[in-house]
Formats: structure tokens, C-alpha cells, sequence
């Protein structure tokens, strides 16, 4: 799919306007999740139709007055994975954010590069499973811009963040990361943030590249993001669940 095709059916997505979703409905109908509801399902398109409404629709965002003024760290605050260490001591200057995988132009890009692309400020509510929220002020680079600057191929169809710590033991295994679909990556609030309340992106909630996708959990929202991948599927990752807390049970769509 071009890029301007994604644009397209992604506008579309905004007004709602049923032409354009032919090719969001294939796409959706590849998730076996989206499968399973369709194919229950009477009066297909109407369904399919509210579904991708749905899940265009913006998380709800808040004022400056809003905002919590004691934002929970979670999970990894500080990892102690020696990469990351020695990035965070030189400030970040030797960070590379990869972008690779089904792309036609893989990019490697420093944080100056990230911060000159397409951006939006939200002011949104972070859920966590354990049952915590807080409201927090984030800046960040629109994945779906950044995306079509790599140009996806064909059939990628999720994109996977692989991140720098390790919360399940040493090595690539025990590595923090996750995955959305194409709806989420391109939603308009889907960021990679380096600003967190009008500062740079701490070190406990990210740094220097932490990932909102506001219509899910707390835990999609990959930090410390290293590498974003396209790929066909997930299964040949970890155990093969999209992501580090589905390895061990969590769901892997967890809309809000
Ligand atoms: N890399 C990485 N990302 C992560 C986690 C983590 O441990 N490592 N924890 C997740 C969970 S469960 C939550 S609730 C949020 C917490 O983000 P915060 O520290 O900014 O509150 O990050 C998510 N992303
Ligand atoms: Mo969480």
C-alpha cells in the first residue's frame, strides 16, 4: 500500500466516510482477533465499519490544570542494561533510533532528527493494569509520518518497538518490547515522546524515546524504544505473544 493510500483511508478513518475503509477493513480483517468478531458477526460491513470507527476515535485529553503532579514510574525506572548506560552518560548523543523490518528505506535516526519530525502535544491519561492513572503532558514524533518517511512494504502488517532493558533477566530474551497494529500506528495520538510535561523525557518514564498509544493499557507503552520494526507477523519474537507482559499472559489488544 502507498503511502498516500494509508493517508487516505486514515483521513478517512477521521470522517468516518465508508468509501475509504475498503482497505482498512482487509488490513483489520488480517488480525485474527478482528476475524473471529467479523466472522460472528451479521451485516458485516455496518460492524466492520463502527469497529474501525471505534478505534480511530481519539483517547479524551486534558488541561495543563489536569495533570498529575506525581505521574507514576512503573515497571523499569532505571535500567541497568550496560548499552543503555553508556547512552545515557554521553547524554544520548550516540542514540540511533532504527527504523527497519518490511520498510522500503530503513532509517537510522539521532534524537535532533527525531525532534524535526511531524510532532503533536496531548495531554492524556495513562492506565495501568495494576489499576493506577495519572494524567501526563506529552510531545513526541507521530509514528505514522515517521513510518511512511521509511515507507512500509506490502505486507507489513504490525510494528514491533524493541526496547533497551531487560526486565525478564539478562540477554535478548529477557528484553522489554511490544507491538500494535497498523490503526494504532497510524492513529494521530500514537507518538514517540521525548517530552514529558513540558521537560525532557526522564530516565523513569523513558528516556530518550518512549512510545503513547493512547487508546491501550499502560503496558503497550513501550519505553526506552530503541528500534521500531515492520513486520508480517510476531510469532518468531520472544514467545512469540507481541510482547513482553503477553509472553506471560497479558492481552495483546488492550483497548481503553
Ligand atoms: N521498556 C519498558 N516499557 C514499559 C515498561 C517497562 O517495564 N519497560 N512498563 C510498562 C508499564 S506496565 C507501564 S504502566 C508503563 C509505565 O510508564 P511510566 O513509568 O511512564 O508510568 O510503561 C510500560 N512500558
Ligand atoms: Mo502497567
Amino acid at each position: 500500500m502507498s503511502a498516500d493510500t494509508r493517508r487516505g483511508w486514515l483521513k478517512g478513518a477521521a470522517a468516518g466516510a465508508a468509501g475509504l475503509w475498503l482497505t482498512a477493513c482487509n488490513k483489520v480483517n488480517d488480525d485474527p482477533r478482528v476475524r473471529a468478531t467479523l466472522r460472528s458477526a451479521e451485516g458485516l460491513t455496518l460492524r466492520a465499519q463502527r469497529l474501525l470507527i471505534s478505534r480511530s476515535a481519539l483517547a479524551p485529553e486534558f488541561s495543563e490544570a489536569d495533570i498529575s503532579s506525581d505521574f507514576r514510574a512503573n515497571g523499569s525506572i532505571s535500567p541497568g542494561d550496560p548499552e543503555y548506560r553508556k547512552l545515557l552518560l554521553d547524554g544520548f548523543s550516540d542514540y540511533r533510533l532504527v527504523v527497519d523490518g518490511l520498510v522500503d528505506t530503513p532509517l537510522s535516526l539521532n534524537l535532533a532528527q527525531v525532534r524535526a519530525l511531524t510532532s503533536r502535544t496531548q495531554i492524556t491519561r495513562h492506565d495501568c493494569v495494576e489499576g493506577w492513572s495519572s494524567i501526563g503532558k506529552w510531545k513526541g514524533a507521530r509514528l505514522g509520518p515517521l513510518l511512511d518517511l521509511a515507507g512500509l512494504k506490502e505486507d507489513a502488517r504490525y510494528i514491533v518497538f524493541h526496547c533497551a532493558d531487560s526486565l525478564g533477566g539478562a540477554g535478548p530474551n529477557g528484553r522489554y518490547y511490544e507491538s500494535i497494529d497498523l490503526i494504532d500506528a497510524y492513529h494521530p495520538q500514537t507518538i514517540l515522546a521525548y517530552e514529558m510535561n513540558g521537560s525532557v523525557l526522564p530516565v523513569a518514564h523513558g528516556a530518550p524515546l518512549r512510545l503513547r498509544v493512547e487508546r491501550q493499557l499502560g503496558y503497550k507503552h513501550a519505553k526506552y524504544v530503541m528500534r521500531v520494526e515492520a513486520v508480517a507477523d510476531f510469532a518468531h519474537l520472544g514467545a512469540g505473544k507481541g510482547g513482553f507482559w503477553e509472553d506471560r499472559g497479558y492481552e495483546w489488544y488492550a483497548g481503553i
